[in-house]
């Protein structure tokens, strides 16, 4: 369960961190599920449904940027995600209904595994409300060194700042924007086991590994399942008839219900249009609609 501090404290600053989130017993379970599902990445040479290659990656030197939707890969992914213990902590924040928009699981490679430049993941991903959140769990200590998630507090009652470069929707803000305060960014550090939430909204990014240790950070991204997406954006119903994305709202559910009723919200939306040469992935909209990087 979350503490009432550490609910305020989401409440206030669009983000929490909760240490031991995960049990040992289930965090080595998926531990190993990634070092198993890294090891298969050797026999691949081009980034495909379950993989994003990194530069340098090869049967001989693994380097992957995400693992795509772990929890349909390994059931140790997946216990997490239906377990009592994490949606009972994502309960007060999200209410009964919980539906899982998707997984990933972000592998910083030692020595320069890719940075992501900040952005707010609500402007890929815009939605009738905005009881919407990503949960960050740790699978390896997390420091300063090797590439962190980093969060500017508060920015999730902000505006949503533009996602856009040359007309083109491109995945990142423009580190030169007046109403990007950088100067006001935390860092969020841990060890394994450790699990931070962060609002749809706020404003986040993480630089590139410089440490000789891999980062390997899972994250779930849940909403509250009357939040219903604008246009099918971003992927995960894009292209699919109604009764098809009806059908996958409902397979994505991880607690509760898929109600009828969209509860609509005052919210900011802009659209993810037009898309870039390449949508695939956070890594692939960001260099293909050619974000300016905050990190080089
Ligand atoms: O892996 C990270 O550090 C951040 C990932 C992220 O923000 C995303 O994939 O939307």
């Amino acid at each position: 369960m979350l503490t009432d501090e550490q609910i305020a404290g989401y409440r206030e600053n669009g983000y929490a961190l909760i240490e031991n989130a995960i049990e040992p017993d289930a965090l080595s379970a998926m531990q190993r599920a990634t070092a198993r599902l890294i090891e298969r990445s050797r026999e691949v040479s081009e980034s495909n449904a379950l993989f994003d290659l990194d530069e340098g990656h090869g049967p001989d030197t693994p380097r992957l940027t995400r693992i795509k939707l772990p929890h349909t890969r390994d059931a140790a992914f997946a216990d997490v995600l239906y377990g009592a213990r994490l949606t009972g902590m994502l309960h007060p924040l999200l209410g009964p209904d919980i539906r899982l928009h998707t997984s990933k699981l972000n592998t910083k490679a030692p020595g320069g595994g890719a940075a992501v430049e900040w952005h707010q993941d609500w402007a890929f991903y815009p939605h009738t409300n905005d009881d919407i959140l990503a949960v960050g769990i740790m699978l390896e200590d997390v420091d300063e060194a090797n590439g962190p998630l980093m969060i500017v507090p508060g920015t999730h009652r902000n505006p949503v700042l533009s996602h856009h470069r040359n007309g083109v929707f491109c995945g990142a803000i423009d580190p030169a924007d007046p109403l990007f305060e950088r100067q006001k960014a935390v860092t969020i550090t841990g060890k394994a086991g450790d699990m931070s939430i962060h609002h749809a909204r706020v404003l986040h990014g993480s630089a590139p590994n410089r440490s000789d240790r891999a980062r390997k950070l899972l994250f779930f991204e849940l909403m509250a399942a009357d939040a219903w997406p604008l246009m099918g954006v971003a992927g995960v119903y894009q292209g699919l008839s109604a009764p098809a994305m009806w059908e996958r709202m409902q397979e994505n559910i991880v607690c509760g219900t898929q109600p009828t009723a969209p509860r609509l919200c005052d919210v900011p939306v802009s659209m993810p249009l037009p898309p870039p040469p390449d949508a695939t992935s956070i890594f692939k909209v960001q260099k293909s609609g050619g974000a300016i990087s905050a990190f080089a």
